[in-house]
């Protein structure tokens, strides 16, 4: 009876050994798992951040990208005003130059009389330099330039680069250009501010009277807002036309 509950009880030792033993195994086989789960985990971590870093260097690759584009852009800008400066310097100079010419020119016309004064001064009196039509003054440049120079030049003087209004008024100014052999010269019509609405440049009222050539105004190189009357031709016409080159202009008051 003894020796039976010795062996019971040694069994039932046994039996929690064994017991104990699954459940420590299965713990450790649970943090194992755990452990290599975490690690995953991990490495996953760690991939995110390398994946990350490259999209970083891809963002910084293409932000250095668009920086040194702007810089070219911007030195290349830079270049274009400088160049513009230039131009304008060496424009302004010629212009000038002529300008004074010009003004020259016409003092040695002034009579005796008139010596004294200056050539714009004279100019103003619409005696001298000046072909008297109707209430109406007509000057013929002497000298050729911009449109913008020639506006100038005529309000120097005393009055506006013309508008041509009606049909005598274009008669008069064909027969007297025709007399002079006159060349190519602007007349005071732009569509500088708006595309095709032609206005007069002084007042800037609309031009309604327009003798246009054939197949003009056709705004060439989008660039044509100044308006020149041809000469070269037995008809002569108006053409839209840039409004930098050096022309010869009426000018009247
Ligand atoms: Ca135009
Ligand atoms: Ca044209």
């Amino acid at each position: 009876m003894e020796n039976l509950f010795v062996i019971l009880l040694l069994s039932v030792v046994v039996l929690l050994s064994a017991l104990y033993g699954y459940t420590v195994e299965q713990k450790i086989k649970k943090e194992i798992k755990d452990e290599i789960k975490e690690e995953g985990e991990f490495v996953k971590l760690v991939n995110a951040e390398i994946e990350l870093k490259k999209e970083m260097k891809k963002v910084k690759d293409e932000l250095e990208d668009v920086k040194s584009q702007l810089q070219e852009k911007d030195k290349a800008y830079r270049n274009e005003i400088y160049q513009i400066k230039q131009n304008m310097t060496v424009l302004l100079k010629e212009t000038s130059i002529r300008y004074d010419n010009a003004l020259q020119d016409l003092k040695k016309e002034i009579t005796s009389k008139e010596k004294t004064s200056t050539a714009a001064g004279a100019l103003r009196s619409c005696n001298i330099g000046w072909i008297r039509e109707n209430n109406s003054c007509y000057h013929f440049s002497r000298f050729a330039t911009n449109f913008y120079t020639a506006l100038s030049f005529c309000k120097t003087i005393g009055g506006k680069l013309i508008e041509i209004d009606d049909q005598s008024e274009w008669d008069m100014i064909q027969r007297h250009a025709k007399n002079l052999s006159f060349p190519d010269f602007y007349i005071g019509v732009t569509d500088l501010f708006s595309e095709g609405d032609w206005l007069k440049a002084t007042t800037l009222e609309r031009q309604n009277y327009l003798i246009w050539m054939n197949m003009q105004p056709d705004n060439f190189n989008n660039n044509q807002h100044c308006v020149q009357v041809r000469t070269s031709q037995m008809v002569f016409s108006f053409n839209d036309f840039f409004c930098d080159y050096d022309r010869h202009f009426v000018c009247e008051k």
